[in-house]
């Protein structure tokens, strides 16, 4: 069964981005469950942000999972990037996941790599990325198998990376790599931008997928845009897709609002 997330992030460097509640991290899980969602998706400046006991009590109170965490303050708050052209930045972006991956993996949840991918430059030739994205993601597929969880890599829009925009080439990054334990993050607004067919995107991402950031063509929460959300359900349905569908959308008008109209979307299409 598809189960539906939330995304909190409590990075303030992050204001403005896609996600759909803000600082406050009890009283937005609280929200996500008065609304009914399953999981929270949690957006953190690093793996010491939060204390791991009192994030658990609030799990254990509210029967709530963590679907997934980001990893993208790496890159937004200290600039790292597992392409970068300086080695110990490529380290430190590792180190950074790592600890992302150690944190989620205590309460199952899989880390994602969105921006931290960074990008190809005059530096960094594309085959060079590539081969440093490739490695890194050998070795924290391997990392993140120790939390018995995958790592969710995420292709994103020709305005965030020039590595891999479309399903089609993250499943050729991880199957030419011959990557292991690394699971793609299809997310329909970048797909919106560069697939021909989100349906036929989700296809071919196949096996290979793993998360779903639900949300619409501008980004704000599924059913305020013009995504087609019925062939994008179809083909999820076909895969007997298992995992989540997470909002991450902008906070327009305000969190509750979209939180209320991702979950009313999500039971449409899914319940
Ligand atoms: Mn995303």
């Amino acid at each position: 069964m598809i189960r539906s997330a939330v995304t909190i992030s409590l990075v303030s460097q992050a204001r403005g981005g896609p996600f759909v509640y803000w600082d406050d991290l009890a009283g937005s899980m609280q929200r996500a469950k008065e609304l009914g969602f399953d999981a929270v998706e949690l957006f953190l400046p690093g793996p010491e942000f939060v204390d791991r006991k009192y994030l658990r009590s609030l799990l254990d109170e509210l029967d709530l999972s963590v679907a997934a965490v980001g990893t993208g303050a790496g890159m937004v708050i200290h600039k790292l990037s597992l392409t970068a052209f300086e080695s110990p930045l490529r380290d430190q972006a590792r180190q950074f996941i790592r600890e992302m991956i150690d944190f989620g993996g205590e309460f199952g949840a899989p880390a994602i790599i969105g921006s931290m991918q960074g990008r190809h430059t005059d530096q960094v030739p594309r085959p060079t990325a590539l081969g440093y994205l490739t490695e890194a993601l050998h070795e924290l597929g391997a990392y993140a198998g120790r939390h018995a969880v995958p790592l969710i890599y995420e292709p994103l829009n020709r305005y965030e990376t020039n590595l891999c925009v479309t399903m089609e080439s993250g499943v050729d990054l991880l199957e030419t790599g011959q990557v292991e334990n690394v699971k793609l993050l299809a997310d329909l607004f970048h797909m919106n931008i560069e697939e021909t067919s989100i349906a036929h995107g989700l296809l071919a991402a196949g096996e290979h997928l793993g998360h779903v950031h639900f949300v619409d063509s501008n980004r704000r929460a599924a059913g305020m845009g013009h995504m087609s959300f019925e062939p994008i359900a179809a083909a999820l349905r076909q895969l007997g897709y298992s995992g989540y569908t997470s909002a991450e959308a902008f906070a327009f008008p305000d969190s509750d609002t979209a939180a209320r109209q991702t979950i009313t979307r999500f039971r449409e299409l899914f319940r």
